[in-house]
């Protein structure tokens, strides 16, 4: 002290200094405050679980919070892994006990060029490890503030996609009707149809859709079949007049309450796989914005003109990340990546102003781990779910924030 360049802003009055009105407005300051707010309820309820089922620790150990046998988040690299180690929804009649669950749909028989997002939902469980949802900057404890549960993988049926549709919308369906938040975890994109199905028909009033990709997604369909290039065709329809077109086994025609113009298609771009979607995206009138109007805008502002966009005359939006958004330099573990995509932090700030106007459910997909380097890709999924629960908390959409206060 005394040697600063900035030595006549001192004073002997620290109540008053500078310094002291900086370090009260920093963004730190104001989550330090929140945070301790939060009661750490359910941290000392873990703790007492963990004695209880996995005994005491040995004798030398000091810290006699600690049990024998790890029965709770720590240690991080230990214990059996569920979504962020919160509670298995093993008995799925009993879902409507929780706010939240995350669910895997480890199917990836719908992709074109690289499998392997079967093995998504495990890998993102794997490295959520790491998290036990104590969120410093956003002043967030998902752990103390909603109940979350896994609810374990929907029985996809490999190699069939129509089969594995009618799964995944029955099981979505189940969750969002018992008032659960589903948080579903690919699996490929081809899902993102099921997944609205299960949700839509259970809203009264349009759905917007902010699908946040590198890739149009909307063609009919890919090498005859309904592959991951295809969900938005079916989720959306072609205006007021919904057409039943020649498809033996594909009864769909369209929600008739998800509108094209609310489909809000964030990123899109690159040199792969848009060239049919492109022709209906055009024919239906979706809302279309390019890696460009990010360049031109900025991250928070395309956020807030796709919520303008999927938001007009709906009652709802749903969320639907593909992982290869994020530039293949931070996410290489995905079907089809294309160079030129967001960065995390960019994509972050997307995801909280999407989310901080409420969300109907979500999807994180195209996480493929035999891609994956370091776990990089998995954890920036695990990370659009995280950013995702705590904006909603955060805004009062999800959780018991009020329940969760000290005294
Ligand atoms: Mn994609």
């Amino acid at each position: 002290m005394g040697n600063g360049p900035h030595d006549h802003h001192h004073s002997g009055d620290h109540s008053h200094s500078h310094a002291e009105e900086i370090r009260n407005s920093t963004d730190g300051r104001q989550a330090l405050d929140r945070l301790s707010r939060i009661s750490q309820k359910k941290q000392e309820e873990e703790t007492a679980r963990s004695l209880e089922l996995g005994l005491e620790a040995a004798s030398s150990v000091v810290d006699r919070s600690i049990s024998l046998f790890s029965r709770g988040h720590q240690p991080a690299f230990a214990g059996i892994n569920t979504f962020m180690k919160v509670p298995y929804c093993e008995d799925i009649r009993k879902i409507g006990q929780y706010e939240a669950a995350f669910v895997g749909a480890p199917f990836d028989s719908a992709t074109t060029y690289r499998p392997g997002t079967r093995f998504g939902p495990q890998a993102v469980r794997r490295i959520s490890a790491l998290y036990d949802g104590y969120w410093f900057d956003g002043g967030v404890d998902i752990y103390e503030e909603l109940d979350l549960c896994d609810a374990g993988d929907i029985f996809v049926i490999p190699g069939n996609i129509e089969k594995t549709f009618d799964q995944v919308t029955k099981a979505v369906s189940h969750i969002y009707t018992s008032g659960v938040f589903p948080i579903i975890c690919g699996g490929d994109h081809s899902l993102g149809f099921p997944n609205v199905r299960g949700i839509a028909p259970h809203i009264d009033g349009n759905v917007g859709i902010i699908h946040i990709d590198r890739h149009i997604d909307i063609q009919e369909k890919d090498m005859d079949e309904r592959m991951h290039t295809t969900p938005w065709f079916w989720t959306t329809h072609e205006g007021r007049e919904i057409s039943h077109r020649d498809h033996s086994h594909m009864h769909d025609v369209g929600l008739p309450n998800c509108h094209p113009k609310n489909l809000v298609q964030l990123g899109i771009g690159g040199w792969y796989g848009n060239r049919p979607g492109s022709a209906v995206a055009q024919r239906r009138g979706t809302s279309v914005m390019t890696m460009f109007d990010l360049e031109k805008h900025g991250a928070k502002k395309v956020a807030e003109m796709a919520l303008e966009m999927a938001w007009e005359g709906c009652k709802a939006v749903y969320l639907s990340f593909d992982i290869d958004s994020i530039d293949p330099g931070f996410a290489p573990g995905t079907g089809s990546p294309e160079p030129g995509g967001l960065m995390p932090r960019e994509a972050f700030e997307i995801i909280r102003t999407i989310a901080a106007e409420g969300l109907c459910g979500m999807e994180v997909v195209e996480v493929s781990p035999p891609y994956d380097v370091n776990d990089n890709t998995a954890q920036l999924a695990c990370r659009v779910v995280l950013d995702t629960l705590g904006t909603l908390i955060a805004n009062g959409k999800l959780g018991h924030r009020d329940k969760a206060r000290v005294g």
